[in-house]
């Protein structure tokens, strides 16, 4: 990870603009708050990014960032707010060719955001999260060089349940899939009940019947809530589930 924040403090001395990428469902959870300082010690340009808009209702989001100026809704997948994202740019850069770096949580979407702007498949991305990982340099039309980066947490994140349920670690390599799995349905419990049709309450219970469903089960026929666990933060990260 130190690697990962060398490429980061390059991307923001470089570049004079610096977007922000959040998580449309989890905007305050995906602010980095180092970073945001750092941007600010250092004079650049922000623009806040919030992606994956498909997952959630719009009018609910604008409530939540309210506060956040200037911001873009995006959706990589559909293609939404990519031109308005790039008249913003270039309104901050006066019509000037300008550097910008894209920042932000790993597995938040930036290289898709990348991607959906440059109307190619230019940086690479994945459902795993973690998978950029070094600096990248794609131009966007003749006035805009945008600069992929790792995804970097906040230092003072410590909360290893809160990361796996932001996708800041890969679903696969989680150590404790089921405390992260159960803060997911505790956060999100109407959506899980909803999208899988489950009419339980409890944590547990939820697990359970997922397991069920997903055929994920031990030996003896019993849930296997770890694998069930691991499944659900998998749709959760790769945005297959929607609030
Ligand atoms: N539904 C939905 N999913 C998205 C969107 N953008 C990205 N994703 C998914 O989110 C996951 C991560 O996307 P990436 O673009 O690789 O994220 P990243 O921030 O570059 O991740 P790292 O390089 O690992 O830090 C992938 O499974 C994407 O398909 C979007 O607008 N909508
Ligand atoms: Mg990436």
């Amino acid at each position: 990870m130190p690697s990962f924040w060398r490429h980061v403090n390059q991307v923001l001395k470089e570049a004079q603009i610096v977007i922000e990428v959040l998580d449309a469902r989890l905007v305050d959870e995906t602010r980095n708050i180092e970073i945001e300082g750092k941007i600010r010690r250092l004079n650049k340009m922000i623009i806040y990014a919030v992606t994956k808009c498909d997952l959630v209702k719009i009018d609910e989001l604008k409530m939540k960032i309210k506060d956040l100026q200037p911001s873009v809704f995006i959706s990589s997948r559909e293609h939404l707010g990519t031109t308005i994202l790039k008249k913003k740019i270039l309104e901050l850069s006066q019509g000037e060719p300008v550097v910008v770096g894209v920042v932000g949580y790993p597995n938040v979407g930036k290289s898709s955001l990348i991607n959906a702007l440059a109307g190619r498949a230019a940086a690479r991305t994945s459902a795993e999260s973690g998978f950029t990982k070094g600096m990248q340099k794609i131009k966007v039309g003749p006035k805009i060089t945008l600069l992929d980066t790792p995804g970097v947490l906040s230092k003072m994140e410590k909360d290893t349940a809160k990361q796996g349920k932001i996708g800041a670690i890969d679903y696969a390599k989680i150590k404790d899939p089921e405390m992260a799995a159960l803060r997911l349905i505790d956060d999100e419990k109407e959506a899980i009940k909803k999208q899988y049709a489950i009419t339980e309450e409890d944590g547990e219970e939820i697990l359970e019947r997922l397991a069920v469903k997903w055929r994920k089960l031990q030996k003896r026929g019993t849930p296997d809530l770890e694998a069930a666990a691991r499944q659900l933060l998998k749709e959760w990260q790769t945005g297959k589930l929607r609030r």
